[in-house]
């Protein structure tokens, strides 16, 4: 049995001023059904898990695919474990559009990922016109073989399904669309990892809010979210763990 997952990616938004965010949310859900996750900027880690104190886990959004060295600006996957994350984010379509991240270097962030103790989130998702081109599954299959290391586990790897076209937009795929892509993902990942793969989360992700939880949770290997705008606010974020 998987046990559902309610993750917030906080992306370039938070202060320290914000953090009491996170207690209100630990304080009205003592004992979430789910395994709760908040990805802040990696400025905010190290605060946000002393916040945390282990009631909520922590993670990062990115990693370098080298352990140190001279990469000015970057931030190590042994830098998050140590700041407190125990997952970190890869590939978002943000960080694959804004910095070019291909499927190799995200797989090389994840074996980094799993050299340091981090359980990968690793993202995929179609683009709008890619879709309208009916390349949907094409696009997740290439983007789940390339980025997904060998030796993913249910304890080491989350795979999060991020519609280009429904990030930040309000707009959200039908509950059809979704069923087809986890259930497709869900295949390809028994295809590959055998038994493991059955344990392995899918989350979907992209204009998930309180109003629409209820309803994705129940789609086909759904096992939780990736939430952005709305992870940000105890209420908005607590009303989403409450669905799971
Ligand atoms: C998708 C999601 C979080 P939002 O990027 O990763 O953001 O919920 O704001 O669409």
């Amino acid at each position: 049995m998987r046990k559902k997952l309610a993750a917030g990616n906080w992306k370039m938004n938070g202060l320290k001023a914000d953090l009491h965010e996170v207690a209100a949310l630990i304080a009205a859900h003592p004992t979430p059904k789910c395994d709760v996750l908040l990805c802040p900027p990696a400025t905010l880690l190290a605060a946000m898990s002393m916040t945390a104190a282990g009631r909520i886990a922590v993670g990062g959004q990115d990693c370098h695919m080298a352990a140190s060295g001279a990469h000015t600006g970057d931030v190590s996957a042994q830098m998050l474990a140590d700041a407190g994350a125990h997952y970190v984010i890869l590939g978002h379509s943000e960080r694959r559009a804004d910095h070019g991240e291909s499927d190799e270097i995200v797989l090389a962030k994840a074996q980094a990922a799993q050299a340091a103790d981090l359980t990968a989130v690793i993202c995929v998702g179609e683009t709008e016109g890619e879709r309208d081109a009916g390349a949907t599954l094409e696009i997740i299959g290439r983007q789940l073989a390339g980025s997904t290391p060998e030796g993913a586990t249910g304890a080491n790897t989350v795979i999060a399904y991020e519609p280009v076209w429904a990030i930040g937009t309000g707009r959200t795929p039908t509950l059809e669309q979704i069923a087809e892509v986890h259930d497709f993902l869900r295949a390809r990942l028994i295809e590959r990892f055998g038994a493991e793969g059955e344990t392995i989360r899918l989350l979907y992700g992209g204009s998930v809010k309180p109003s629409n939880a209820t309803e994705i949770f129940a789609v086909s290997n759904v096992d939780g979210a990736l939430v952005g705008g709305a992870s940000l606010k105890a209420s908005d974020f607590g009303a989403i763990i409450a669905a799971l």
